[in-house]
């Protein structure tokens, strides 16, 4: 069976109408062989103005459903992501390249997600604040926002779909999803399985959640459109310049997930072991393309001849391979772009001085398709391509002294998403995770920089955009909180000890 009738029979499978994933104009690959797998009906700005229109309908329904019932829409959908779990990974995996074990993952955070969404539907919690006058009682409201924008990129082509959507819908909201271009067919399934949940529902408005395919302009519809009161961005930093100002010039609300330059920190008193295979699953899986991959790290001189020939070992003898057909841990790149990027990285980091190991293409699935040996480059600085993310599976590695020279140089880049710190020294561990420490979102000691759970919130800092998704209070970002002062007294007393007589 070729992917294409692969993929043709898991739409099916999972309630997609063949019209639309047939006939259209966007073609649509798998980067496991290169081959084209579907040609998409496309959005225009006129299909997606209109479907601001429809959401905006939606949103005056929903936001009156009491959130516990709209709690009961989204504990529906993590049942039917579960019945659809082996469907929609298999899918994944054609089409961002993931492993087995990755794509199942991925529709497992979803799931996990849903779970949270669910409790949180009856923890909306505002505040009771003292009030200065008597008589009166002061508390705060989180009220629905309305229409949420999710634009979204090919790696985690649906998790991050489900972190917005999960949270938008019980806080109210409806949502419009414009996926990647690289990763359509995915968003199609997505939005089919929500609609199994829709139609177990009773009292959903229709257009509660909808899809648009399309490039960078149905995206900026969406990204100038004063309807769509948030804006969820996850994608390049270069993306993030565009959408951020744009967002805040009409004073939307945006989250943006940008870049990461992540970085690990071994120190003289980490486990070496665990470092090893903690670091070579951050910066190998999913071939690099995690934006909270591994690219950076640090290692002290003291154990620096322990922990680099480890991993020459560990680049060395990954398996590269079809993450379909073979149990290979190193699936492939997106595409040609991502190959010439990675190439010109580790022609920049030659020339910086760097030494490479590993990084050549490997000839897994013929021309179309972009495998690649993961590439460990020891660099005598943080010079050249290490301060800039290249989506690939580059590690840069160098050698430190001094720990706060090192906290320095992990903060010297643009990026600020995710880090680590391998040690069993309290004072180091601590320190790292201080004011002074890593100046990014994630924080970790003693595990990689990829894999974070739903539970906590996801995102980073600087160039990273600084919004938070998934866990902890990121569902703020999603409502309009009011302050609201009650007066149950028979007098009107001024704040602040105005008096106003008249
Ligand atoms: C991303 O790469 O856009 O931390 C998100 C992780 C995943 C999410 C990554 N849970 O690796």
């Amino acid at each position: 069976m070729t992917l294409t009738t692969e993929a043709k029979s898991l739409l099916l499978s999972l309630g997609v109408a063949e019209a639309d994933f047939s006939g259209g104009t966007m073609p649509s690959y798998s980067p496991v062989t290169g081959e084209q797998i579907a040609t998409l009906p496309v959005d225009t700005p006129e299909t997606a103005a209109a479907a601001i229109e429809r959401a905006k309908a939606a949103f005056k329904d929903w936001r009156l459903v009491p959130a516990p019932k709209r709690g009961e829409l989204v504990r529906l959908l993590g049942e039917e992501l579960r019945a659809s779990k082996e469907a929609l990974g298999k899918l994944v995996s054609i089409e961002a390249g993931k492993s087995p074990s990755e794509g199942l993952g991925e529709v497992q955070e979803m799931i996990d997600i849903c779970d949270f969404a669910v409790g949180l539907s009856r923890q909306l919690y505002g505040l009771t604040i003292a009030t200065e006058r008597p008589g009166h009682r002061m508390m705060e409201t989180w009220h629905p926002l309305g229409v949420v924008g999710v634009i979204s990129a090919f790696n985690f082509p649906v998790a991050v779909w489900s972190w917005n959507t999960a949270l938008a819908l019980v806080c109210g909201n409806p949502v419009i999803w414009k996926p990647s271009e690289k990763s359509p067919l995915t968003a199609l399934a997505s939005q089919a399985i929500l609609n199994r949940a829709l139609a177990r529902f009773d009292g959903a408005p229709e257009n509660l959640s909808q899809v648009l395919i399309g490039t960078g302009e149905i995206g900026n519809a969406l990204v100038e459109s004063p309807d769509v009161p948030l804006i969820s961005a996850t994608g390049s930093t270069r993306m993030g310049r565009i959408v951020g100002p744009k967002v805040a010039a009409r004073f939307g609300r945006s989250i943006l997930e940008l870049g990461g330059n992540n970085a690990g920190i071994v120190c003289p008193s980490a486990d070496l072991d665990m470092a090893l295979r903690a670091v070579a699953f951050g910066a190998m899986g999913t071939a690099g393309q995690r934006c909270t991959t591994m690219r950076r790290l640090f290692v002290h001189e003291s154990v620096y001849d322990q922990i680099v020939p480890g991993l020459k070992k560990a680049y060395a003898s990954v398996t590269v391979g079809n993450p379909l057909t073979s149990s290979a841990l190193v699936g492939p790149l997106v595409d040609k772009l991502a190959f010439d990027g990675m190439e010109a990285a580790l022609e920049e980091a030659k020339a910086a001085g760097g030494v490479v190991h590993g990084g050549a293409r490997a000839d897994v699935e013929g021309d179309a398709a972009y495998y690649v040996h993961p590439a460990l480059v020891e660099m005598p600085s943080q010079t050249g391509p290490v301060t800039e993310e290249t989506f690939a599976p580059i590690l840069y590695v160098m050698k430190y002294t001094d720990f706060d020279e090192v906290l320095e140089q992990h903060n010297a880049v643009g990026a600020g998403l995710s880090s680590s710190i391998f040690t069993t020294d309290l004072r180091e561990m601590e320190t790292f995770l201080s004011a002074r420490g890593s100046d990014c979102g994630i924080a970790n000691v003693n595990i990689g920089t990829s894999g974070a759970e739903i539970g906590g919130a996801f995102g980073g800092e600087k160039e990273t955009g600084g919004g938070r998704e998934s866990g902890s209070d990121a569902w703020r970002a999603y409502m309009r909180r009011a302050t609201n002062t009650i007066n149950y007294s028979r007098e009107l007393p001024l704040a602040q000890g105005v008096t106003f007589d008249i």
